[in-house]
């Protein structure tokens, strides 16, 4: 999408620093990091939310496992983590291309925090 600002990190045409790359995904450090670590994880193609992944479409578990591996390289694996995927403007999601946060580094509260 020509507008959207994680087609055009994830595609490189916006220099960002890239943790993690692979063909079907970016990660990159969150501009307003929310905990000591704060990852996004977006598909190179655009999916405005969860809710355009057509059935039998592996992007969201292929995202899944890379924050799995993520956290076991970043070192928060062992004390835990959070995955989120805000959805729509309830869920708060602020950019409408589909992207899995990972927070750690410190400890969560629930439902909040
Ligand atoms: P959400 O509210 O779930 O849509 O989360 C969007 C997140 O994206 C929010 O935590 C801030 C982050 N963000 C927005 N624009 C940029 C950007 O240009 N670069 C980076 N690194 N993060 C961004």
């Amino acid at each position: 999408m020509d507008d959207c600002i994680f087609c055009k990190i994830a595609n490189k045409e916006i220099p960002t620093s890239l943790v993690y790359e692979d063909d079907l995904v970016a990660a990159f450090n969150d501009l307003s990091p929310q905990a000591p670590v704060h990852v996004l994880i977006v598909p190179k193609k655009h999916y405005q939310s969860v809710l355009e992944v057509p059935e039998g479409d592996a992007i969201v578990a292929h995202m899944f496992h890379v924050a799995s591996k993520l956290a076991k390289e970043l070192g928060i694996a062992e004390k835990g983590f959070r995955l989120v995927i805000n959805t729509g403007k309830d869920g708060g999601q602020s950019v409408p291309h589909l992207h899995l946060h990972m927070t750690g580094g410190r400890e969560h509260g629930w439902p909040a925090g």
